[in-house]
């Protein structure tokens, strides 16, 4: 993954609305992976206090791409399927981080965190006003959401990389969607599949008692 490559929102849209299937009654993995990359190519564009986080993500993607590629690849298909699996197969840590600390349901519950931050920033963001301060925004969503399962060290690190955000209007320019009202409508239209994301994922792993792994 290149971090040079261009990284386009309408493709992060069209991937996370992609990902959704059978009446948004599961998620493809490649569809959600997919979504991750051109977020983390979007996060690059922003410069390089965000790579201790791409970085993360990066390798959180290719640890689910080895999966998907590798001889179980079939279970690893949809969050269903791999759930069942590796809950089936016994390789998930489901008290401490023992013999699978990278298990798929622990990485894909990490990304499920940070995917709850960006649902709340970025309603945040759509209610905004030319006044706002995205660091502001970024921080607030942080603290409601993924701070809580972050020691203080990168809690810190993370504060610390949203006040060299750019102002918003800058901020918009980044996102190369069209003018601020684009933008607004392109918002608008991205909410509901991320909460039908979110939501699903929510469920499932709240039905397996996979919320709290550790
Ligand atoms: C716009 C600014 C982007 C801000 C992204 C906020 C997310 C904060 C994440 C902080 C990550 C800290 C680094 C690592 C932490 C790990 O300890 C933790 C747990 O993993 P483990 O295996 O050690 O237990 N990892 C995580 O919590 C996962 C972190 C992944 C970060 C993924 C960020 C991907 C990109 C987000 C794009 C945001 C773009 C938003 C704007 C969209 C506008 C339409």
């Amino acid at each position: 993954m290149s971090s040079t490559e261009k990284f386009s929102l309408r493709e992060v849209l069209v991937s996370f609305k992609s990902c959704l299937v059978y009446d948004n009654q599961d998620i493809l993995v490649e569809h959600y992976l997919n979504g991750w990359k051109g977020l983390v190519r979007f996060m690059n564009s922003l410069g390089t206090v965000f790579s201790f986080m791409s970085k993360d993500a990066v390798s959180k993607i290719q640890i689910m791409e080895i999966y998907l590629s590798g001889e179980q690849g079939e279970h690893y298909r949809t969050f269903q399927s791999m759930v069942e699996y590796e809950l089936r197969s016994n390789l998930v840590d489901l008290n401490k981080r023992d013999n699978h600390p990278e298990s798929g349901c622990r990485i894909i519950l990490c990304l499920h965190r940070v995917f709850r931050w960006l649902q709340l920033f970025l309603e945040k963001l759509r209610t905004s006003t030319e006044d706002s301060k995205i660091s502001n925004l970024c921080a607030e969503a942080y603290s409601d959401s993924l701070a809580n399962y972050h020691p203080w060290n990168i809690r810190k690190k993370t504060n610390d990389a949203f006040m060299d955000l750019p102002a918003r209007n800058t901020f918009f320019e980044v996102m190369d969607v069209g003018t601020t009202e684009e933008v607004l409508d392109m918002l608008r239209e991205a909410m509901p599949y991320a909460s039908n994301v979110y939501d699903f994922t929510q469920a499932l792993y709240s039905k397996h008692n996979l919320l709290d792994l550790p």
